[in-house]
């Protein structure tokens, strides 16, 4: 067994005695008149920089946060699936295995699914890659304090979680980096087409570092980030389902046709094929500034029509809806192509100057320096103050474009934001947006100034929110490690 964080087998370490495995433990014990036999922990994320970017193959700079989904699991002899939660809110649900292809996830258009449906989508995930071969069936329970809806990957969490424990359970060899795509391609069919950072940094986080996430091949590079600096992340208090609405995968939709719009006026012929932006930069063989200004020059227009992208790529409606659309964006008739690629492309070049910055700091010796926190200051503060200025600048800037490019914000988060700002503090929405959270750059000896204002000003004065409630949706984040298998 590998227990080495290094290693590419997900760690396995003996059960801690903390309280909420006890109680989860206990739990088990009652519904299910067992033992578990292992449990999972897998983390939420918090997403420094790089948002909406890792469905056109650009990096981006999650973090894994202390916040996490944990299922214990019992193996059983009949090929049944007991899906069940400590929280009694979430009902129970129980089905036979035999095949992937059974397991059916609900995925009705503008409405929220089921939250069991997204254990289906592991299991399913699980199945597929076992091709069917199968020897137990599998009782579970689930156990989340990850803020549900909220931007910080509770989905995913528990799209992995299952997974791990559906191929735990059968024995399987559980390699980081595959099981990671693996999920990502799982979490798809709850209807989402997502781009697979929230299950990397699921699986492939190190504590004290967020991670440098680039895709194809997969892979993670620790990225130290400056001492002096501390995330903080606060809840907008409105959630938002991903799977509800066509909100996300139009965003998706937009990027593809953006990127397909943007090769064919470059005579690259790419046939039916989807091409993602950074595809398509990699084909024209430009940079990033390079791509800005040629989406303005090729996609010059506000808004396009459906049958004008059609003649443009010389497709039928039906093969555009076949091709390129999801079925939950079937009937949609006119995209933003130009605001929404100008995004991805600045957002990319933002998470590359925000790594380089990290990486000088690092050299400077000015950065998180390992397991005790130990610091030397080599350069002085001066330097990591500014320095900490134009990391947050850039994460303002991610904000403005989420907001007026993307359209991605809401109203409480945008409060969020300004309210910061009003403390010279930088911030921006985290995760898909709609709602969610925004995740903060504050200095650490301002961390706990900052959080009383927000409590005051957000949630006391503009939400009315309890003031024993709030330390649930604002807190200081430490990267947490990847996911673990405790037995
Ligand atoms: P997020 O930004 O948190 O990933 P999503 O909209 O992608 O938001 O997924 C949120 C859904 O995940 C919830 O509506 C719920 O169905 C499911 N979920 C998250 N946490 C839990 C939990 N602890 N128990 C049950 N279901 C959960
Ligand atoms: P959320 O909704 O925050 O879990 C989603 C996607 C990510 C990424 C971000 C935006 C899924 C599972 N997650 O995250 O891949 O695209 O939005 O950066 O689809
Ligand atoms: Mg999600």
């Amino acid at each position: 067994m590998c227990n080495n964080t290094k290693c590419d087998k997900v760690p396995v370490k003996e059960i801690p005695s903390d309280t909420r495995i006890g109680n989860l433990i206990n739990i088990f014990r009652e519904e299910y008149d067992a033992e578990p036999d292992f449990i999972v922990k897998v983390p939420g994320r918090v997403n420094i920089i790089g948002e909406h970017i890792d469905y056109c193959g650009y990096p981006v700079l999650p973090l894994a946060l202390e916040q996490d989904i944990l299922i214990a699991s019992k193996k059983i002899s009949k090929l049944e699936l007991f899906i069940r939660n400590s929280d009694k809110k979430y009902r129970k649900y129980y089905t036979q295995i035999n095949t992937f292809e059974d397991i059916v996830i609900q995925s009705e258009p503008q409405s929220k699914p089921e939250w069991y449906n997204y254990v289906l989508c592991g299991i399913k995930g699980a199945l597929e890659y076992l091709n069917n071969e199968i020897f137990y069936g599998m009782q579970f329970l689930v156990d989340g304090n990850i803020p549900p809806a909220s931007g910080l990957s509770s989905s995913s969490a528990l799209v992995s979680a299952a997974c791990l424990s559906f191929l735990h359970g059968q024995d399987a060899p559980t390699n980081k980096t595959e099981i990671a795509s693996l999920c990502a391609r799982s979490e798809r069919y709850i209807g989402t087409v997502g781009g697979g950072m929230d299950q990397a940094i699921a699986f492939l986080a190190e504590k004290y570092s967020a991670q440098y996430i680039t895709f194809r091949p997969l892979k993670a590079e620790p990225v130290a980030l400056p001492e002096n600096a501390v995330f903080v992340v606060a809840h907008s208090l409105a959630e938002a389902n991903k799977a509800a609405t066509n909100d996300f995968n139009r965003r998706v939709i937009e990027c593809r046709l953006a990127a397909k719009l943007l090769a064919e006026a470059n005579g690259q012929a790419t046939g039916k094929r989807i091409v993602t932006l950074s595809e398509v930069q990699t084909l024209l063989g430009k940079s990033l500034e390079e791509m800005i200004a040629l989406v303005k020059e090729v996609l010059f227009k506000n808004v396009y029509m459906k049958h004008e992208i059609c003649d443009k790529l010389n497709l039928t409606e039906t093969e555009l809806n076949d091709i390129y659309l999801t079925p939950n964006t079937r009937n949609l008739t006119e995209f933003k192509l130009k605001q929404r690629a100008l995004h991805v492309y600045e957002e990319a070049s933002r998470v590359e100057s925000f790594r380089s910055i990290c990486e000088d700091l690092s050299k400077d010796n000015t950065t998180h320096n390992g397991r005790n926190g130990s610091v030397t200051n080599g350069n002085g503060s001066a330097t990591s103050f500014d320095s900490l200025h134009v990391l947050g600048e850039l994460m303002s800037a991610s904000h403005k474009s989420l907001k007026e490019l993307y359209e991605c914000s809401h109203e409480n988060l945008d409060h969020l934001v300004d309210i910061s700002k009003q403390m010279n503090v930088h911030s921006r929405l985290t995760g898909a947006g709609w709602g969610g959270c925004i995740v903060a750059l504050c200095p650490k000896e301002r961390v706990k100034e900052y959080i009383e204002m927000l409590i005051d000003k957000f949630y006391i004065q503009y939400c009315n929110i309890d003031k024993n409630q709030v330390h649930k949706y604002v807190f200081a984040t430490t990267p947490n490690h990847g996911a673990i298998i405790y037995k």
